[in-house]
């Protein structure tokens, strides 16, 4: 019971059970994992892949030679391991070249490093078979006020992925880009902020059908955002094209939990949506394993990513078929928000009396919506009380 299996689609990014503990106040806590030993266990534990930014499997500055002999002994490790490689992305945030950014970096030549990088790690990519190429723009930002045109940083950005996906149909990989929006850290603030702002910058885009989100729950939080309604209309605009869960509790830095940990309650009304709605991508963990903690640890968080996704996604089954949930629903008229408001028309709706003229506003105002009842059921649903 809530043992994964390679259908349920989770994946870990290899920098998430890599993680050596280094903070902004502490030297690492862990030694370093070998990719190759990340695999193999994953996929002990029942996962279906792996990520990666290009930094974590080949070192920043390793020569062709090393760099083609750490690729053969991941792929290696890929195929009698049977783990895949959905997503990859590239890591424009550690070197000190990208302190002032990566694609929106007031300097030229680090901008053009920043795109030559990514398409060299998007070959990879795709020779992996990735069908998704995450960008995340850490560095894409400012501390202070004038040290950012952001008018021209977003023309910039819009540039980079006008690039990037001339880049992708060029060479005719089936790859897509999703943007990871992020409030701040470890700029004071970075562009595209939170979803809304993403899908906004995507409608700019000269290739838009290419571009999608990869929301993190714990970035929407940290910007004191409902994750799940974030998520429901990146899926209402077409753009889930991939997602990072794991566990935040409230607006400060970014904790990175274990999927289940923080707000256990948006992490259920996630699952909910993700399981009712069909999103049928990766189910992809990008947590960190607490730095207090060995490398027994590090396996227990991963293994319990995938168990609390499970439970949640059982708890949440059991509350939509509650004969008293389904009755509670028809109470708080959910089915009739999905009926069309005017099918008449406007026409129909402008002759309609007693739409307006004739409506008993203060009838309306009496009528209960009944939300406690159903939030009470939701809550003893996720307590496991029902
Ligand atoms: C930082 C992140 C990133 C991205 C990663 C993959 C290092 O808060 O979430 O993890 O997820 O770059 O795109
Ligand atoms: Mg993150
Ligand atoms: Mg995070
Ligand atoms: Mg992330």
């Amino acid at each position: 019971r809530y043992t994964p299996t390679p259908a349920d689609k989770f994946t870990f990014g290899l920098w998430t059970v890599g993680w050596v503990g280094r903070d902004p106040f502490g030297d690492p806590t862990r030694p370093p994992l070998d990719p190759v030993a990340a695999v193999e266990r994953l996929a002990e534990l029942g996962a279906h892949g792996v990520s990666l930014h290009d930094d974590d499997l080949i070192p920043f500055g390793a020569t062709d030679t090393e760099r083609a002999r750490l690729i053969a002994r991941f792929r290696d490790a890929l195929a009698w391991t049977g783990l895949a490689v959905p997503m990859a992305t590239t890591n424009l945030f550690t070197h000190p070249m990208f302190k002032d950014g990566a694609f929106t970096a007031n300097d030229r030549d680090v901008r053009r490093f920043a795109l030559r990088k990514t398409i060299r790690n998007i070959d990879l990519a795709a020779e992996l078979g990735a069908r998704t190429y995450v960008a995340w723009g850490g560095r894409e930002g400012a501390e202070t006020g004038a040290a950012k045109d952001v008018r021209l940083a977003l023309d910039r950005l819009r540039e980079a992925f006008d690039l990037l996906t001339e880049y992708v149909v060029r060479q005719g990989y089936e790859l897509r880009f999703a943007i990871e929006p992020k409030p701040n850290e470890p700029r004071g603030d970075i562009l595209l902020p939170t979803i809304g702002h993403a899908l906004a910058f995507i409608a700019e885009l000269e290739r838009p059908d290419l571009v999608g989100l990869n929301p993190e729950v714990g970035h929407e939080q940290m910007a004191g955002l409902n994750v799940a309604h974030g998520i429901a209309q990146a899926l209402w605009a077409g753009k889930l094209f991939h997602i990072d869960l794991n566990g935040q509790a409230g607006i400060k830095y970014d904790q990175d939990f274990r999927f289940g940990a923080g707000d256990l309650r948006q992490a259920f009304w996630l699952v909910d949506l993700l399981e009712r709605e069909g999103y049928d991508g990766p189910r992809h963990f990008d947590f960190k394993p607490l730095r207090t903690d060995g490398i027994d640890g590090v396996w227990e968080s991963a293994r319990n990513c995938m168990r609390n996704y499970l439970i949640l996604k059982e708890r949440a089954i059991a509350f939509r078929a509650d004969p008293e949930v389904q009755r509670a629903l028809r109470d708080s008229r959910l089915p009739d928000l999905a009926e069309p408001t005017a099918p008449d028309g406007l026409s129909g709706l402008l002759a309609d009396a007693t739409a307006y003229e004739k409506f008993d506003a203060d009838a309306a105002g009496q009528r209960s919506m009944a939300f406690e009842r159903l939030d009470q059921l939701a809550l003893e649903h996720l307590l496991g009380v029902r």
